[in-house]
């Protein structure tokens, strides 16, 4: 049996992957091919792929021209692969002629001519641009503009923000088109709008908008209140609207890997996952200010609410914070959340400074993710033996914001097709506890 290997993403299926893969089965009896996972072509740079790596392996398995499906994840999976399956020919497009000349060591190469004319990007480029309308000029909304322009199907139309000479500095600056005289002047020039405002501010502006048929990515903390973040989806769902909050860490690709890694049972059962994000803040900022919201639980306790939540779930027993005060905001936020099998933690603050870092301990060993946890392009998986330990590195691009853009983006363009990487109860439970905090419950204050 002569076996066929080669490798793809077939993104937006099309015709010239087809005859790819029909010549790639003329050459042998059996072929496998590569699917590319969605953290590896975000790690090779490819940022704009519009469907997931489940779609994309159905599409491949459609043809019915496939003998065995793999995902390829890594950089030099294939001499792994070629080895393990024992592969006679590795093959792919003309475009690649030579690039992959080093696998002739292992099997026979063959470069098959490209189908001319047509091709993913020119397909994708071929899909309806995003409109986005910014609310809120601060520093996030100056790191989300360059980010936005590393995505495909995406552009910043207008900008709103209450003092019209902050949005006329902002406009000039990022040279968007338009300065929006209200928010109702901003909804009627965009599809979708990327709240940056103030906390305090987020649940009316994202209300307005989702009402208005908007699509919506706020920043986070999204709301203070679970009615709010309740009514915020019940109106997204209603409307079709795709409703995102900015967990930017949510969205990373490191970050992904990392919680697939340990819900496979890599470090056996969790018992205790703790994180730390701590940002020294001048105290004159607004994020310092208590009748604002201010503080260091509605500044950074969503980031380790992912991870928290995301390898424990939403289903904890009880929760107790512990807070250092100073003017009537808290510096410093200790919580634990006591669950049925398991403990977890959170330290953050805005006037304390402590080590950035995230361990998650297992019955068979522990995650290490080093400092700053919540943008990590690296951890280690860690057991007794040191030998079996684990490094991964996966990179992280820019400002890391392109990837919950992206996310935003496929969302609106997939529909209701998409997966969301963020769960609507997860979005509730963060606002919940955000909520019993504001209230004072189970609040212990130094
Ligand atoms: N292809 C083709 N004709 C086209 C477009 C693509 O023959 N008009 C071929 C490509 O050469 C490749 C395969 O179809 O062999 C899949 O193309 P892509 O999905 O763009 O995958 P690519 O990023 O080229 O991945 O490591 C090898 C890479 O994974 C190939």
């Amino acid at each position: 049996m002569k076996t066929v290997i080669t490798y793809g993403t077939f993104d937006l299926f099309h015709e010239g992957h087809y005859r790819l893969l029909q010549r790639a089965k003329a050459l042998g009896d059996y072929l496998i091919v590569g699917v590319t996972t969605d953290n590896f072509d975000l790690e090779r740079g490819k940022m704009n792929t519009c469907n997931n790596v489940m779609e994309r392996v159905e599409a491949v398995r459609n043809t019915g021209l496939a003998d065995k499906i793999v995902l390829e994840e890594y950089k030099g999976q294939k001499i792994d692969d070629i080895q393990k399956y024992k592969v006679d020919v590795f093959t792919v497009g003309s475009d690649w002629a030579g690039y992959f000349d080093y696998l002739k060591e292992y099997c026979e190469v063959v470069y098959l001519p490209r189908t001319e004319g047509i091709s993913s990007t020119q397909l994708r480029e071929q899909r309806p641009i995003v409109r986005i309308g910014i609310i809120g000029t601060g520093s996030i909304a100056k790191r989300f503009v360059p980010e936005s322009r590393c995505v495909n199907s995406i552009d910043v139309v207008s900008v709103y923000n209450p003092d019209a000479q902050e949005a006329v500095r902002f406009c000039k600056r990022f040279e968007i088109d338009n300065c929006a005289a209200s928010v109702d002047d901003l909804l009627s020039r965009c599809d979708a709008v990327y709240i940056a405002s103030p906390h305090y501010t987020h649940f009316d502006y994202a209300r307005q908008a989702l009402l208005a048929g908007k699509h919506v990515l706020c920043e986070t903390p999204l709301v203070f209140k679970e009615c709010q973040a309740a009514e915020l989806f019940e109106i997204a769902s209603k409307s079709n609207l795709v409703l995102m909050a900015g967990l930017k860490t949510a969205f990373c690709p490191a970050f992904g890997h990392l919680v697939s890694m340990v819900k496979s049972g890599v470090i056996g059962e969790v018992v205790e996952v703790n994180a730390s994000t701590t940002t020294l803040t001048d105290e004159s900022s607004e994020k310092m200010d208590a009748s604002r919201y201010g503080g260091s639980m509605s500044e950074n306790a969503c980031f380790p609410l992912v991870p928290i939540l995301k390898l424990l779930g939403t289903d904890y027993e009880d929760i107790t914070f512990y807070s250092k005060m100073k003017a009537g905001t808290d510096i410093f936020t200790k919580a634990v959340l006591r669950y049925k099998q398991a403990i977890a933690s959170f330290q953050v603050g805005l006037g304390v400074k402590t080590e950035g870092s995230m361990t998650i301990a297992g019955t068979k060993g522990y995650v290490y993710v080093p400092a700053p946890w919540w943008k990590t392009d690296y951890f280690e998986v860690r057991f007794e033996n040191q030998s079996d330990n684990k490094k991964v590195f996966y990179s992280f691009a820019g400002e890391g914001l392109r990837y919950e853009i992206k996310e935003f983006v496929s969302a609106i363009l997939a529909q209701s097709s998409h997966y969301s990487k963020v769960s609507i109860k997860e979005h509730l439970i963060m606002a919940r506890i955000q909520e019993m905090y504001f209230r004072g419950e189970n609040v212990y204050k130094i």
